[in-house]
């Protein structure tokens, strides 16, 4: 039984599909922790979880098909500067179920907590490459491969390019802890790459290899999955060569309060509605606009938690919280849309955005709800 070494799960998260395991956070507790519980993190495997030993575990290092680093976790600890960074990952396919009610699309069906933030605790990556003898104008891209397989015997892999990998601001760590204590299995155990500001699949967990190359990875990962196309664009006409990989990833926001259909108590001719927002690439979140009148006035929310650091390495969401005047409806409807350090704001809809793997899913967020008074 490949599945047989699977650990324990926290009972409140949702289980999205349970062989191989992919579970979200519970929206009504998302928003309520800046750092995201271990235990209620999202997960997303594509495989079974592999079974680790820590005693024969090395990392590897490899250019040209010649080992050019081998270093076990002990080694690791003892031979880098510790790190640590605060960082949001995201799937690239949050927010799916939203894009599916346009047309149904090929994929895990992922509402909004297909993301979290952790404090990430390890080495940089850059200093690793660095002592191995790597230098960034050399090679174009580096891969990362998991020691997850599946039946066929091929393992989870994605790659990045170089300049992200050696950039002083890129803060791409080798982490071995999240939030304070050794990874957990599911998020990785003993060792994962945490690529800040990139889909959450390059994020590669349980790493057993890095390659050093001038060619892109050429796993499914990275070259037949996780790529946008335009809405007309169907899986039998997409040509996944003409598209690149998702890397960095767009602004997106979402409400977790109230959640669709809920019976919300009016206060003071007000309601209280709560939520995330984040961008990619290191940018900031600036403002997050609410409107319960499809957009005829904008109100302006409050952030209740925001990291400190600046772009472009601003890694984590941002949280806010309004209390948006309601009038005299018996029903509104609640839409968020974010706009980040470079000025990026989010589409309007779905429609136009529609893609047949339903990634980057980033419209308006809009939660229906009945008032009580
Ligand atoms: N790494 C390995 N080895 N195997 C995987 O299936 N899934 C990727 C990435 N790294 C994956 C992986 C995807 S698509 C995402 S979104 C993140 O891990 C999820 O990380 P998490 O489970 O820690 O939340
Ligand atoms: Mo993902």
């Amino acid at each position: 039984n490949p599945y047989g070494k699977e650990p324990k799960r926290h009972v409140a998260l949702k289980t999205v599909n349970s062989q191989p395991f992919n579970a979200e956070t519970p929206i009504s507790l998302l928003c309520e922790n800046f750092i995201t519980p271990n235990d209620l993190f999202y997960v997303r495997n594509h495989l079974p979880v592999p079974d680790v030993n820590l005693k024969d575990y090395a990392l590897e290092i490899e250019t040209n098909d010649k080992l050019v680093g081998k270093f076990t976790l002990d080694q690791l600890k003892q031979d880098f500067p510790t790190v640590s960074i605060v960082a949001t990952l995201m799937c690239a396919g949050n927010r799916r179920s939203d894009m599916t009610k346009i047309k149904a699309v090929k994929g895990l069906n992922w509402g909004p907590c297909a993301i979290g933030t952790a404090t990430w605790t390890g080495v940089r990556l850059r200093d690793v490459l660095k002592r191995v003898g790597i230098k960034e104008d050399e090679f174009k891209h580096v891969h990362f491969e998991g020691i997850d397989y599946d039946v066929t015997g091929s393992q989870y892999g994605t790659s990045i390019p170089i300049w992200k990998a050696m950039d002083k601001r890129g803060d791409v760590i080798l982490a071995y802890e999240m939030n304070g204590v050794s990874l957990p299995l599911d998020h990785g155990y003993p060792l994962r790459v945490v690529v800040p500001g990139v889909a959450g699949a390059r994020n590669v967990k349980w790493l057993g290899k890095i390659i050093i190359s001038n060619e892109e990875s050429q796993s499914h990962w990275q070259q037949n999955d996780y790529k946008g196309f335009s809405p007309s664009i169907d899986y039998d006409t997409a040509d996944f060569t003409k598209a690149p990989p998702i890397q960095e990833m767009p602004v997106i926001s979402a409400i977790c309060q109230p959640t669709h259909g809920d019976v919300v108590t009016v206060m003071n001719d007000r309601i209280r509605v709560k939520g995330y927002a984040w961008s990619g690439g290191g940018q900031k979140i600036i403002r997050v606009d609410v409107s319960v009148d499809q957009g005829k006035t904008w109100y302006v929310a409050d952030f209740t938690a925001q990291d400190t650091a600046e772009p472009p390495r601003h890694w984590a969401w941002t949280l806010w919280s309004l209390d948006i005047p309601v009038g005299d409806n018996q029903e509104v409807e609640i839409w968020c849309k974010a706009v980040d350090s470079s000025y990026n704001t989010q589409p309007e809809n779905f429609q136009n955005i529609w893609n047949f793997r339903g990634v980057l899913s980033n419209a308006y967020h809009k939660v229906r709800v009945q008032l009580s008074r």
